[in-house]
């Protein structure tokens, strides 16, 4: 019995050296993630604020996706545009895309307000006819009303 076994291992140890004529190597390639993705907002009804509530009194959250694979390629950024003066009633939290407001309203005096939101990814964009270091970007419109 124990010599069958170690005729076996003999004949094993000569098959592996014909092998050796040719070689094998696994090749592992890891795909590199491209900044190709823009953040873009999950889609929001109009949202609503009560009049006479104190400035920071957060409003709503808005939220955009970036599909890239890899941070910071899919990182987003909130801003408020400065259009229609939209970033001097409402501020937005950079990171978690948080409404609050600046001022107390009083919708006797406007009725309703259309902000403007961006929102930007956290790398150099790689998307063609982009300006150099420019990271990719979205934008998306919230409408407010006073209650
Ligand atoms: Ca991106
Ligand atoms: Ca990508």
């Amino acid at each position: 019995m124990q010599y069958l076994c170690l005729e076996h291992f003999f004949l094993l140890f000569q098959n592996n050296g014909i092998q050796q004529l040719a070689s094998e190597a696994t090749v592992y390639i890891v795909l590199e993630d491209v900044n190709d993705e823009i953040p873009l907002f999950i889609e929001r009804e109009q949202e609503t604020v009560l009049e006479g509530m104190p400035p920071n009194t957060k409003v709503t959250q808005v939220q955009a996706m970036d599909k890239d694979g890899t941070y910071p390629n899919n990182k987003v950024y909130y801003a408020i545009e400065s259009k229609d003066q939209g970033d001097k009633f409402f501020s937005i939290d950079r990171e978690t895309g948080e409404i609050y407001t600046r001022v107390e309203f009083d919708r006797e005096e406007k009725q309703a307000y259309a902000i403007l939101v961006r929102a930007e990814d956290g790398a150099a964009s790689d998307r063609p006819n982009m300006k150099p270091g420019e990271p990719n970007s979205g934008q998306s419109s919230s409408y407010f009303t006073e209650h």
